[in-house]
């Protein structure tokens, strides 16, 4: 079947290898870390590793900056370490996607040192733009904070750059620029990697004259620079450049809607495999976005359905979905959607439930299958993340924040440091994490949230996610079933089914710390047949044997066939 694919069929797992495991005692995670953890990777059961960026990099956005896209950063280790992890994974049926990151580089890259000093060749590499030192050309605006552009002495002109000021923009108008990203994607499948997971795509084509954008966007600047005049025909040259050499492909596109994001997948549009959409990271921001003063806004169960709804029913039949609810850039995922006190186990597997019964490949944040939670930040001096860092100086500028007290809330519920806590492997020094000094501290409560524990104990968090996981490589129907949501505007249960022939299962969520009861006639006009009922999974000892007539616990998850 032509439909079928080994990504579709994939759990993959995401690791932050600077927060997953040191093997040489410098703090700092590192491959050697993690080809240690093959095993417990294999015994979890995913099946695909996407791989954060550990290629040569000054580190200042943790390895989204790179500076040389053919070597391992020494932090992380050496090409042969690299090697190893692949064949242990390799060996393990296990495959192993890397990050693609070519919206931009480091500074430090030596594209943009030959570009600054307009080397023959290089002098359009990047964004550049002549005018006065004191006027940047336009007023977009960077995602951590202040102007996009910054002024580079040597050069005597502006240079774009919507991350870090350390991180210009490469210019993809400029055909030798599409060229080098087409050779090192090339040198990377030589290496046998499985795919890629594609950073930041959907600003890659800028606006010919980068006119103004409108000055009360979230960020100033991004309707010019997302979804560009050019982008499909950048994104089919790296669709291209892969295709035939059965390669998983995953865009992060944020700010893409439904329509545009089907235009950009499978074989009736571009090409790509799947994208990650953003738009339920932000269901609980503020009404100008996340780091509005005012926020964070409320969670709201019909709300999240609704958006959810836009990718799970909008792309039926279009195009696949990338199905996440955490990764490095958001909060914990039991502390953001969850309850990370009283119900942390259980909403913990609630929410495993939910990400491994959707529809389209579902991806597990490193932690997550533990139920790891959000750190305490007391301080701007415990943060590490350029995004939250950038974000309150601007709120100091703009909106006269002068004490961590006046932001102790934003950065209590975003940091990007919350997600880049150490793994949490026993309740040894350091979680286990590490022999010596972690570069970032490891969350207090790693006494009582750590792997070594939850292995133990079989009604855990991790022998859930280890179980759904097995579940859902046995159960077609919830790869490839279609998905009809129930109840949508029920305050606090989530339902829906997953239907493939005459294989029919429903999902039962009690999204709530009270017991809430699922009304059968949702499901109308098929009634469900108790005595037809079978319980597939279930986050309590015991499920409802009837969805119907019974009440579900708080955060009660339960999977059934019916
Ligand atoms: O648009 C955004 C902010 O409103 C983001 O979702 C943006 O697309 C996202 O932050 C991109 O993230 C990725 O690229 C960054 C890096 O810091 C992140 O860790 C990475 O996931 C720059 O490379």
């Amino acid at each position: 079947d032509p439909d079928r694919s080994w990504w579709k069929e994939s759990v993959v797992y995401q690791i932050y290898p600077r927060s997953f495991n040191d093997s040489d005692g410098d703090g700092i995670g590192d491959l050697r870390g993690i080809t240690q953890k093959a095993d417990y990777l294999d015994e979890l059961g995913i099946d695909v590793v996407w791989l954060c960026p550990v290629y040569d990099s000054p580190q200042e956005d943790n390895g989204y900056d790179i500076r040389d896209y053919r070597a391992i950063d020494p932090e992380f280790g050496t090409m042969a370490d690299w090697e190893a992890l692949r064949d242990a994974l390799h060996d393990r049926d296990v495959r192993l996607v890397m990050d693609l990151v070519v919206n931009h580089t480091s500074a430090e890259h030596e594209w943009f040192q030959r570009s600054r000093r307009e080397e023959a060749g290089y002098e359009d590499y990047y964004h550049w733009v002549e005018g006065s030192p004191d006027e940047p050309p336009n007023n977009w605006e960077s995602f951590f904070g202040g102007s996009a552009w910054s002024y580079d002495e040597t050069r005597g002109a502006w240079y774009l750059h919507l991350f870090h000021g350390n991180q210009p923009d490469l210019n993809w108008r400029n055909p030798r620029v599409r060229e080098s990203v087409t050779e090192l994607i090339r040198w990377w499948l030589d290496k046998d990697v499985d795919g890629f997971r594609m950073d930041a795509l959907n600003p890659l084509s800028k606006p010919a004259g980068y006119p103004d954008g409108d000055p009360d966007g979230d960020v100033v600047g991004e309707e010019q620079f997302f979804n560009g005049p050019r982008l499909e025909e950048y994104l089919s040259e790296i669709v291209e450049t892969t295709s035939g050499r059965d390669a998983m492909t995953v865009a992060e596109m944020s700010h893409t809607d439904v329509d545009t994001a089907a235009s950009y997948l499978g074989d009736d549009g571009v090409g790509l495999g799947m994208l990650f959409q953003s738009a339920h990271m932000e269901v609980d921001a503020g009404p100008d976005g996340i780091w509005d003063p005012s926020g964070p806004g409320e969670f709201d169960l019909p709300t999240f359905k609704r958006v959810m709804d836009r990718c799970q029913e909008g792309l039926r039949g279009r195009g696949w979905n990338a199905v996440f609810l955490g990764n490095h850039d958001q909060p914990r995922i039991v502390s953001r959607f969850g309850d990370d006190g009283e119900y942390r186990r259980e909403s913990a597997t609630l929410l495993a439930t939910f990400l491994l019964t959707l529809s389209g490949t579902p991806y597990v944040y490193q932690g997550d299958e533990i139920g790891m939670t959000n750190a305490a930040f007391e301080s701007l001096d415990e943060i590490d993340d350029v995004e939250t860092i950038g974000a309150v100086e601007a709120l100091t500028r703009r909106d006269g924040v002068d004490s961590f007290a006046d932001v102790a809330h934003l950065v209590n519920y975003w940091s990007r440091d919350h997600a880049r806590t150490p793994m949490q492997w026993s309740d040894e020094a350091h979680a286990g994490f590490t022999d010596g000094d972690p570069w970032f501290p490891v969350n207090d409560n790693y006494g009582e949230i750590n792997v070594e524990k939850e292995r133990s104990r079989e009604d855990s968090v991790w022998h859930y996610y280890r179980r759904l996981i097995e579940l859902r490589h046995d159960t077609d129907a919830l790869v490839y079933g279609e998905y009809d949501l129930l109840l949508p505007d029920h305050p606090s249960v989530y339902a829906y089914t997953r239907t493939l022939g005459g294989e029919r299962l429903l999902v039962v969520l009690n999204w709530s710390d009270a017991a809430a009861t699922f009304e059968p006639e949702a499901i109308e006009p098929e009634a469900i047949e108790p005595a037809d009922v079978e319980t597939l999974a279930g986050n309590y000892d015991e499920s409802p044997t009837d969805p119907m007539s019974s009440a579900f616990r708080p955060y009660e998850a339960a999977v059934y066939q019916i």
